[in-house]
């Protein structure tokens, strides 16, 4: 290790223990960390999502000390600080002369032009390191698949099971099925209980009145800042884990996409917040559960584990290697050109919609809700009734504690409103009354009717729904995954499409009222 004194940066999701930069201690290596306002407001963010970023950043970095690793924290409220990492940064650099700056590749495209930019400024060496946590580089998605106009997920996640050989039978999968989706999808009907979690109890008082302190606006809710209770250390997150595979994977694929009233969480994993911050691998994680899942084969079904490997090894590594190979034209694309804003009661939970009225309420009060609610609910919702796609950006990269750009977007301009056209999924995300009432037990408790279309107290879904597709026609009708929708919309007698049309119409002008 040379002489040279160089000055590390780590980002508040860079908090990988195991990276190898931590393996030696060295004198002349200096680590900093830094709270800005900048990254608590580019959207109006969950109370809980601050606090989570600043709980874990503030743990990180008193685990390396504790270690021996040096390491400059700055605190939102430092009297030095300069509230942007750029003049944090120069100011640390000129200060303590350091004549090296390196950095770890950020995975928000608007951080990596930033730190780009810092060292055009500053006239030391710098170099850029990978996280190592993902299990594909950055551009290797987009390498797969040049040359192809579509960028099936399926396709690459059967790639990344080859390459690392997860659930494999040499060059077969095992069990000679790739995806077991399809018997993914039960309602629940409260045969298996529910496990519950001790919760983490990390004390956020002095962050929560930090934040009053200094004005930060923030949005949703904590209910007691001494219990907050999302992973912020690697040990957490380690036992959370621990509590998945041995409680919740049994069910996690049989009930994935099901819905049940003040049961936010059913057999989810919760995990992704740790996985975001890097606390976790996801390699670790979907290795742990194949472990758990090899010594308990006569419990633990095959669907159950291909399910989560599917989630954490397809999906979310897919989504990382989309965001790459498509930005920054990405968080501008709007394939059903939507102008719509979002009624101000996604901000208080405050519908008569009974499955909204859930998603959003739990949204608020813990930042979180799980996949299928973020899809064909709040996101369905957003597509049938027209939403400008930053105005739905922004909305779920505020309020998730596991929200940041590379993973947000994707899924909400890619899978959700389908306004890439295309790239993530091969038609959109829709659904009326009947889907959210087979996946869930929200209509039972609901003021609409889910069987009516229009007339008094009809669901709104239903005739969104009919609406959206009749309005879009000319850019769907050829997708061969839609085209049944027309054959059966045609067989509806035009007195009945009136209706349906005029019942849609009336609830967008009135949208505030639902
Ligand atoms: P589980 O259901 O337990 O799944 C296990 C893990 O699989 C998750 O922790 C996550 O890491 C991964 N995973 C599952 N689905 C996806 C997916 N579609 N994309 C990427 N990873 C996935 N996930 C985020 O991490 N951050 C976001 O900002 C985010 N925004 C979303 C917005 C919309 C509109 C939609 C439809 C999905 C979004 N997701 C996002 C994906 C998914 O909803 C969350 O990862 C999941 O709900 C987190 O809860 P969990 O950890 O309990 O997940
Ligand atoms: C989300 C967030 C917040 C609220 N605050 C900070 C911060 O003060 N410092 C920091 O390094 N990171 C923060 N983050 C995470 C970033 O906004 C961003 O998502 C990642 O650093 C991008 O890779
Ligand atoms: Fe949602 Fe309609 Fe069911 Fe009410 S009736 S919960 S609005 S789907």
């Amino acid at each position: 290790m040379s002489n040279t004194k160089k000055l590390r940066l780590i980002l508040g999701d860079q908090l990988n223990q195991n990276h190898s930069w931590f393996e030696t201690i060295h004198e002349n290596i200096t680590y900093c960390c830094m709270e800005v306002i900048p990254e608590t407001e580019y959207v109006m963010h969950h109370i809980q999502k601050i606090i989570g970023f600043f709980l874990a950043m503030r743990q990180f970095a008193s685990e390396l000390s504790e270690k021996g690793h040096q390491i400059i924290y700055i605190r939102l409220d430092d009297d030095n600080n300069q509230q942007s990492f750029e003049k944090n940064i120069i100011q640390i650099i000129e200060n303590q002369s350091f004549q090296c700056f390196e950095y770890l590749q950020p995975d928000e495209y608007r951080i990596d032009q930033i730190l780009k930019n810092i060292t055009t400024k500053i006239n030391i060496d710098c170099q850029v390191y990978s996280t190592e946590h993902f299990l594909t580089e950055r551009f290797e998605l987009q390498k797969m698949f040049e040359g192809k106009k579509t960028f099936l997920m399926e396709n690459f996640y059967r790639k990344i099971r080859q390459k690392f050989d997860i659930l494999m039978d040499g060059k077969e999968p095992l069990t000679g099925k790739w995806n077991y989706d399809q018997d993914n999808r039960k309602n629940y009907d409260g045969k298996y209980p529910i496990p519950t979690i001790k919760l983490p109890e990390n004390d956020a008082t002095n962050i929560v009145a930090m934040l009053e302190k200094m004005a930060i606006k923030t949005i949703g809710t904590i209910s007691n800042p001494s219990k907050f209770g999302w992973c912020i250390s690697r040990k957490q997150a380690l036992d959370y884990l621990d509590f998945f595979v041995q409680k919740c994977l049994i069910h996690f694929g049989s009930y994935e996409d099901a819905m049940v009233e003040n049961e936010p969480f059913l057999f989810h994993s919760r995990l992704s917040f740790a996985l975001n911050i890097k606390l976790l691998s996801p390699l670790e994680v979907v290795k742990k559960a194949i472990d758990y899942w090899k010594e308990n084969q006569n419990t633990i079904s095959y669907p159950q584990i291909e399910g989560f490997v599917r989630q954490i090894i397809g999906w979310r590594e897919y989504m990382r290697g989309i965001y790459w190979a498509k930005m920054p034209e990405f968080s501008a694309l709007n394939f059903f050109d939507h102008q719509q804003k979002l009624p101000s009661w996604f901000w208080t939970a405050k519908t008569n919609m009974n499955c909204l009225k859930q998603a959003i309420g739990q949204s608020l009060n813990l930042a979180y809700a799980h996949h299928i609610q973020r899809l064909m609910i709040t996101g369905n919702f957003m597509l049938l009734t027209g939403t400008a796609p930053d105005e739905v950006d922004q909305w779920y990269l505020g309020i998730y504690i596991d929200a940041i750009e590379w993973v947000e977007i994707t899924n909400t301009r890619g899978m959700s409103q389908f306004a890439d056209g295309g790239i993530v999924g091969t038609k959109p995300y829709t659904c009326s009354a009947n889907y959210i009432d087979k996946m869930s037990n929200y209509c039972k408790n609901c003021q609409y009717d889910k069987k009516k279309k229009y007339g008094h107290n009809a669901c709104p879904f239903n005739s969104l729904y009919w609406n959206f597709y009749h309005q879009n026609k000319e850019k769907l009708i050829n997708n061969p995954r839609i085209g049944m929708m027309y054959q059966t919309w045609k067989k509806i007698l035009p007195d009945e499409q009136q209706k349906i049309i005029a019942q849609a119409q009336y609830y967008i002008q009135n949208i505030e009222k639902l």
